[in-house]
């Protein structure tokens, strides 16, 4: 059926009513045959609004034209066939839509078809930050020695961080460790900032009858102003080794070999006396700076050395607070600052760069 037979359907009267089949099955080849002849889904939407639009499509057209102006006696003829031509159509079209749909979502899979020789995306790794690097470090050395690891809490009692471990209240050394206290409710006990992993060395002896060999990694508060060497928040490793029969000797021992396999053959270490209420006698163990060289400069202000830790033997004061028998056991300490090993190690000049979490900064240490 093309355009113009559409426009001018003749009047029905004129059609002789034994020849409406004959009418009606034409129309239905004309359809069936144009139909086939669809290829693309834009001619199937021409076709179907040729035929299905609601104004001027060949159903509505025969609607108007035959079945509204049809004599009485052929109006239930008419209905019944163009019922018929209607359902043919549409169920003609529905099978067509289904094929074309199809057919596009096939072209659209095989132009998408994943192309598994092309490189994937690759993602940016991110790498460990260099003092989580350091305390795995030092934690492999003493783990290799039969150290093993314990952790404790932050926020502490006044009795574990100064009292327990020789350091009373009017004691001086109370003021190098100036405190962060937090606020409690009334009538509580007061708490603070660990100011050292050093009172791990008693909750630790309190628990645990000797042998007792342990490190202790963690980060410590103290009120300091921050500068290339000081941060107010820092990271210390404890240790602690007590038993029958330990000597100086083993002592310095242990934190030689140490120092050895942290920093190998390159960096100049020292040992020169100190004072901690804690240990007896005490020491600070210092490495050359790793800025300078030994030379002096701003990060070890001018004196060509940076203090690494301090240490020394286990006070026997201490051992009265945790039960032990200081005749029959001794031992020694040592509270390790991770940041300044990190700093001599990766040759960093200022502390503050740990924490600045500056993405160009952490990139150098893959
Ligand atoms: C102590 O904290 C003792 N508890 C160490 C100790 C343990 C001695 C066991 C004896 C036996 P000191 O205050 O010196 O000691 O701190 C230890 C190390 O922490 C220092 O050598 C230094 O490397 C580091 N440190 C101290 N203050 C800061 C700071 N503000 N910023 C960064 N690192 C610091």
């Amino acid at each position: 059926m093309n355009d113009d037979t559409r426009k001018t359907l003749a009047p029905l009267e004129s059609n002789s009513p034994e020849r409406l089949p004959e009418i009606f099955a034409s129309i239905r080849e004309d359809f069936d045959r144009e139909a086939a002849a669809v290829r693309d889904a834009q001619q199937w939407k021409q076709l179907h609004d040729a035929w299905l639009g609601r104004k001027s499509g060949v159903i509505a057209n025969i609607t108007e034209n035959w079945l509204k102006s049809a004599p009485r006696e052929l109006k239930s003829a008419v209905g019944q066939s163009l019922n018929a031509l209607r359902a043919h159509i549409e169920s003609v079209a529905a099978q067509r839509e289904k094929e074309l749909r199809e057919a596009a979502e096939q072209a659209a899979l095989s132009r998408e078809r994943a192309d598994l020789s092309l490189p994937g995306a690759i993602r940016a790794l991110g790498c460990r930050h260099p003092l989580r690097q350091t305390f795995e470090e030092i934690e492999r050395i003493f783990l290799s020695i039969g150290f093993s690891v314990v952790e404790g809490p932050e926020i502490e009692t006044p009795y574990y961080n100064f009292d327990a471990l020789n350091i009373p209240e009017t004691h001086p050394a109370r003021d190098t460790m100036d405190t962060f206290y937090v606020s409690t409710p009334a009538g509580s006990p007061p708490r603070l900032l660990r100011t050292h992993t050093s009172p791990m060395q008693v909750r630790t002896m309190e628990k645990r009858k000797p042998p007792v060999r342990i490190i202790v990694p963690g980060r410590v508060y103290r009120r300091e102003n921050p500068d290339a060497s000081h941060s107010f928040a820092f990271h210390q490793i404890e240790g602690l080794a007590v038993d029958r029969d330990i000597t100086f000797a083993d002592f310095k021992g242990t934190i030689e070999y140490f120092a050895g396999q942290f920093f190998g053959p390159r960096t100049r270490v020292r040992l020169r006396p100190s004072y901690f209420p804690f240990t007896e006698p005490s020491v600070e163990f210092d490495a050359s700076c790793s800025m300078c060289e030994g030379g002096g400069c701003r990060l070890c202000k001018q004196s060509g050395w940076i203090e690494l830790f301090g240490a020394g033997m286990v006070n026997p004061a201490v051992y009265q607070f945790v039960d032990y028998d200081p005749k029959q056991y001794c031992g020694f300490a040592f509270g390790l600052g991770v940041d300044r090993l990190a700093m001599i190690k990766f040759g960093i000049t200022d502390i503050q760069l740990f924490f600045q979490n500056d993405a160009r900064f952490l990139r150098q240490f893959p």
